[in-house]
């Protein structure tokens, strides 16, 4: 196991503010450590039994202390494993500070940021990943973050990943206790390996496939619309909206700047871009400006609704890979193969949903809750499994697929952290629990 640095002794009793800013009717005050009884029996007289919440005066200072709800949780079967202590006291900055400053003079270290998680995993009571889980909740921004979070803090990938790992090193005992004698190996030993490690190869292989399937859920999707200037764009970005977010007028040129809106299409969450018109020459230097802006807008989107009008001739500048949308149906068609919608009339908007849709869910196979570092492990892991296969396929000598085989398994074991705390090694967690606000 990594040691603590002095700072972060395991020894030392910790308090931070467990509930976030801005401050609701109540702040809970987080005590973990082998002291935390005593330095909030200090305060409170008496704690209430294990795991009952209970009301308490906590005297703080001087005057009558504030009036709370103390809840005991005895450790190793608390949160961080160690005892801990929870007061739920009335919240507002001063208040909590007065609570948190008693408990500091009784002896308890201000908590680091993520220092209770950390706590948590280093006792055993979370793998990495469920703790890296934690802070994607907390982080998470759409619905579809959210799931991936709990599922993630539920344990799911861990299960998947350590019955994956421990498939890699029952293979990998078999094959080296073959070592000694591999003139007694029988071809069918090597065919069974053959194909157990093209199973495994391909199950890592399929994470990463639908890798990026996960992060476009949990991210929401930009989508960009461009297209010439009095296209239309900017009454479709107010229609698909339904509401009027953008000025539109028959003044080409009318968007400068480029206006984003969220918007929810069955359940997922999206922004959307209305931008500045895209044309050649122009000397308004803020239309130039603007154009510059749309330009980057396009650059940086998931999807890009190329738009143009019913009543002008076809552009020659069609945005590639784009949807192609043609506006101001309800004049006539030039283009009707492209998508048409009318932002006056609504016609096509349902379509043009749809289509959207279809963009931004990609391929429907199911994404992988797994977040970057899991996929850099997954993706080690993968190159190893291959190596271990093109060895074996090559007859090369049992060693060197056995020791590709141990790189893999170490490097799935490093996503849950479990069973590879050397490895790891303090940077790494440094890194991931830094990402926590203090008092997680
Ligand atoms: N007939 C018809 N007119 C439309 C439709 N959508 C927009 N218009 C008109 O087309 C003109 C330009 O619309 P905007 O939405 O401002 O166009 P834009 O593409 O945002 O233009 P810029 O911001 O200048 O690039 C306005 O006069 C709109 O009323 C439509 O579906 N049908
Ligand atoms: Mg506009």
């Amino acid at each position: 196991m990594t040691r603590p640095r002095a700072s972060q002794s395991p020894d030392s009793t910790i308090v931070g503010v467990a509930t976030g800013t801005p401050d609701g009717g109540v702040a809970i005050v987080r005590v973990s450590g082998p002291e935390a009884r005593t330095f909030v029996e200090a305060l409170v007289d008496s704690l209430p039994p294990p795991r009952v919440l209970a009301r308490r005066r906590v005297r703080d200072g001087e005057g009558a202390g504030d009036d709370a709800l103390v809840a005991w949780m005895p450790g190793p079967n608390s949160f961080t494993g160690e005892d801990v202590v929870e007061l739920h006291v009335h919240a507002g900055a001063r208040n909590v500070g007065r609570v948190v400053a008693a408990l500091q003079e009784r002896g308890a270290r201000a908590a680091g940021p993520g220092e209770f998680t950390r706590r948590a995993f280093e006792h055993g009571r979370l793998s990495l990943e469920q703790a890296e889980g934690i802070a994607a909740l907390i982080a998470a921004r759409t619905s579809a973050a959210i799931d991936q979070a709990r599922r993630l803090v539920a344990g799911e990938l861990g299960r998947t990943v350590e019955s994956l790992r421990s498939a890699v090193g029952d293979l990998r005992a078999e094959i080296e206790a073959n070592l000694d004698f591999p003139e007694d190996v029988a071809d069918g030993d090597v065919s069974r390996w053959r194909a157990a490690l093209l199973q495994q190869e391909a199950t890592t292989r399929s994470w990463l496939g639908s890798f990026a399937a996960g992060q476009r859920a949990r991210e929401r999707a930009r989508v960009v619309i461009a297209g010439p200037p009095n296209a239309g764009k900017s009454a479709l970005f107010n229609a698909l909206l339904g509401r009027s977010r953008a000025i539109v007028s028959p003044t080409p040129g009318t968007t400068r700047d480029y206006v984003e809106a969220e918007l929810q299409l069955e359940g997922i969450e999206l922004v959307v871009v209305d931008t500045a018109g895209l044309r050649q020459a122009t000397d308004d230097s803020i239309e130039h400006e603007g154009i510059g802006r749309s330009r980057e807008q396009i650059a940086g989107a998931e999807v890009v609704l190329w738009l143009e009008p019913a009543d002008a001739e076809p552009s020659e500048s069609v945005f590639p890979a784009a949807l192609q949308v043609e506006s101001k149906r309800d004049l006539g068609t030039r283009r009707p193969e492209w998508i048409g919608v009318s932002a006056q009339t609504g016609e096509g908007l349902m379509g043009l949903r749809a289509e959207l849709l279809k963009v931004v869910r990609g391929d429907e196979s199911a994404p992988w809750i797994g977040l970057a570092r899991h996929r850099d492990r997954a993706s080690e892991a993968a190159a190893a499994l291959s190596s271990a296969l093109a060895l074996l396929e090559r007859m090369a000598p049992l060693e060197l697929v056995a020791f590709e085989l141990g790189v893999a398994e170490r490097q799935l074991a490093e996503i849950t952290g479990r069973d590879a705390l050397g490895p790891i090694g303090e940077d790494v967690l440094g890194r991931i629990f830094s990402q926590f606000c203090i008092g997680k």
